[in-house]
């Protein structure tokens, strides 16, 4: 049976696969596996229905069976455990993989989602002007050490991994900010993340939804 995913019905972004189910898409396509789209319009994804797949009211989720899951990053790991393309054979290089997953998650995001609530939410507030420049060199700290150990290599460890696909959903988030060109290799590393055949699928499926107003 084809797992089952959600996604905004209205995503904010219009389609420019900024939305977490763009992950978990990439990565069906990545391995191969077909996959349903539940779309859940915005005044359902706090309901008790849509509370039992996800606790905190959010998309992405996954249904495969009897298995339910929420969190982009979990469901990712669940597809690549489950399917061969997205983490290699070694068990070393599998968990250096994962441990990438994890870098992109809770060391390189945490700063952007800090900048975007900054420029969102908090564009009103007196402070704005004063915090922003330091949001924004906390995010070039950690772009800066990404951007070394990256060097000249075309992805984080060896061929490409999960732990690339979730890292590049990450920085794609940057686009907007202009910080991403700051640095050239890790541009161009997103580049690539955007160039795979798999990316595209995924994107013009989360585009379409956009296309057709989410019905
Ligand atoms: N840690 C969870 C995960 O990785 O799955 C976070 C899930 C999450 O934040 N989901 C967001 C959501 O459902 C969508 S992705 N929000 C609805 C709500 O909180 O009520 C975040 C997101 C939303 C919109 C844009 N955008 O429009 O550009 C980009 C990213």
């Amino acid at each position: 049976m084809n797992p089952t995913i959600t996604a905004f019905a209205q995503s904010p972004d219009k389609g420019r696969g900024l939305a977490r189910d763009m992950q978990v898409r990439w990565a069906l396509e990545e391995v191969g596996q077909p996959y349903n789209v539940r779309l859940v319009p915005w005044g359902e994804m706090k309901e008790a229905a849509h509370r039992a797949l996800h606790p905190f009211g959010k998309i992405p989720t996954y249904e495969e069976g009897d298995l339910a899951l929420f969190e982009s990053g979990a469901i990712v790991l669940h597809i690549a455990e489950h399917h061969p393309g997205l983490f290699p054979d070694d068990a070393n290089a599998r968990s250096r993989a994962i441990t990438w997953m994890f870098a992109a998650l809770s060391t390189i995001e945490p700063p952007i989602i800090d900048l975007q609530n900054a420029v969102l939410l908090e564009h009103k507030k007196s402070w704005h002007e004063e915090r922003l420049p330091i949001v924004k060199d906390r995010i070039r700290e950690r772009l800066g050490e990404l951007s070394k150990r990256l060097g000249d290599a075309d992805w984080l460890d060896g061929a490409f991994s999960a732990g690339d696909l979730m890292m590049v959903g990450v920085l794609r988030r940057l686009r907007r900010s202009g910080l991403l060109d700051e640095y050239p290799n890790l541009a161009a590393y997103v580049a690539r993340g955007e160039a795979r055949p798999a990316f595209k699928r995924a994107f013009d499926a989360q585009l379409a939804v956009a296309a057709s107003g989410g019905s």
